[in-house]
């Protein structure tokens, strides 16, 4: 769908606060003629005007549509360009109930305000400078974050953390450009250049700090949008009453009797900050029941699509044939040993555990003991223990995808430079990667790059 954003300086109003009934709901208006909007549905208690008030003032009072008074009211002014997107903005502030805040849009929009598209507000204060691309698609991230690490790597993003490791690279791509440029313009000239092993230089640690964004680009998507996590294990190994621990509530039945699980059970839990989509399944073992099958049919079916597994053993009995089979069928996907029951007298064969397994967590599931050190071991099989969120990581897709393109670009350069090719060569490939990174930053981005990120925003943000 094709969304047509309105010219710069067009006064703009939506609802900035959620569509549900809350304690106070919020109609933001931005453009050229937000206070004289705002002055025909809303009159303060003093008869003050917005458009006489200077910025960063509040004015008490109601706001009134075709059919009479809607509220009482709150307007915040703010004057171009101290304001969120860099134009004036007025923010009335009512009841948050959704008829009134509705029927105060419906009264802005007949003074003369136009509806803002999705993340147009955003939008305006990138285009105002307002913010950086990346920046500009943190609020989203801010708004969107479930867990704290996912919220601290936002609020890294926001505060232009990203934008200046990207900056980093980027400038050290951009002395290299200039430096080919000297070479090509004066070939005969004897100016103080890089040699080709300081360019090398340049270039592999342009590689490196690239790779690394990326790396972290998975960490960081394991932090923002949870991690698909199977719980499995043979029977009356343990696995609903971990669920339970993980859940902290009564989510899956715990019996005594091996096979009590059959269906799917899940829930999302956060451990250690990462959100965990966890999936409780039935017992592995071979077994004739029918419907005891068929939940083990699906817990196979789960530990193919998962992206962790917690492997629950019975610590407290000798390894069988079904802890085996499991075992191997968890093939490549990270996986955790969790050598449950710890509580009662070990029999379970370590060694077995040690020579399959390189993440291994001893626990009691009844008693909670050692559930730090699922924590702690999640974050190393995920790898979020090496990324602080707080020094800034790529977290759109977007992002992702242009540092990978820059990337690209700098390896074709460094085979350029390898292969003896021209200097002009190897110019291409370096402007080209410098190119993709201003595209990232929104520095240099074109019309349909930014729209395509603010399509993906709310209305009101
Ligand atoms: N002592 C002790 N008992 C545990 C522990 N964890 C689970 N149990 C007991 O083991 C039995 C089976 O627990 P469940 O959580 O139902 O086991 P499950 O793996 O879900 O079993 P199925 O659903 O049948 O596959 C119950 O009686 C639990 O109370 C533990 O850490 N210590
Ligand atoms: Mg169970």
């Amino acid at each position: 769908m094709e969304i047509r954003y309105h010219p710069p300086g067009e006064t703009i109003a939506a609802i900035a606060t959620a569509q549900a009934p809350g304690a106070v709901g919020v109609v933001r208006i931005s453009g050229t003629d937000a206070q004289r909007i705002a002055d025909r549905v809303f009159r303060s208690a003093h008869g003050k005007k917005l458009a006489e008030i200077s910025g960063y003032r509040a004015l008490y009072g109601h706001v009134f549509g075709a059919e009479g008074e809607i509220d009482e009211a709150v307007a915040l002014n703010f004057r171009a360009p101290a304001s969120f997107t860099g134009e004036n903005v007025v923010e009335l502030s009512c009841h948050g109930g959704i008829y009134v805040t509705r029927s105060l849009l419906k009264a802005v929009l007949e003074a003369g305000a136009v509806p803002a598209g999705p993340g147009e507000f955003t939008r305006r204060a990138f285009l105002n400078g307002k913010m950086g691309l990346t920046e500009a698609e943190s609020v989203m991230e801010i708004v969107g974050a479930e867990g704290a690490q996912a919220a601290r790597a936002a609020l890294a993003g926001h505060d232009g953390v990203l934008e200046k490791r990207i900056a980093a690279v980027k400038e050290t791509l951009t002395a290299a450009a200039a430096h080919l440029d000297a070479w090509a313009d004066y070939p005969e000239d004897d100016i103080p250049q890089v040699t080709p092993e300081e360019l090398k230089t340049s270039l592999a640690s342009a590689k490196h700090s690239l790779e690394e964004l990326l790396r972290e680009f998975e960490a960081g998507r394991a932090m923002r949008e949870g991690v698909e996590t199977v719980i499995a294990g043979r029977p009356n190994a343990g696995k609903s009453t971990l669920m339970n621990l993980l859940a902290g509530c009564e989510r899956s039945i715990v019996t005594q009797y091996a096979g009590t699980t059959r269906d799917v059970v899940e829930d999302t839990v956060l451990l250690g900050g990462i959100p965990l989509r966890l999936a409780d399944t039935a017992g592995i073992r071979a077994t004739e029941d029918p419907v005891e099958k068929i939940g083990v049919e699906r817990a196979y079916g789960r530990i193919r699509s998962a992206q962790l597994i917690l492997a629950v053993f019975d610590s407290s009995g000798e390894l069988d044939d079904s802890d085996r089979a499991l075992t191997e069928a968890l093939a490549e996907t990270p996986c955790i040993a969790v050598v449950n029951k710890s509580d009662l007298p070990q029999k379970i064969d370590m060694e077995y555990i040690r020579s399959k397994y390189r993440h291994i967590v001893i626990l009691s599931a009844t008693s909670g003991a050692g559930l730090n050190d699922l924590a702690h071991e999640v974050a190393e099989v995920l790898e979020t223990a090496k990324v602080n969120p707080s020094e800034g990581i790529l977290f759109t897709e977007r992002q992702r995808d242009a540092a990978r393109r820059a990337l690209d670009c700098v390896e074709e350069a460094q085979t350029a430079l390898e292969s003896g090719m021209t200097f002009d060569a190897v110019t291409v490939s370096v402007e080209a990667a410098v190119s993709v990174l201003l595209e990232l930053t929104g520095e240099r981005a074109t019309e349909t790059v930014v729209d395509s990120v603010f399509h993906h925003f709310c209305v009101g943000k």
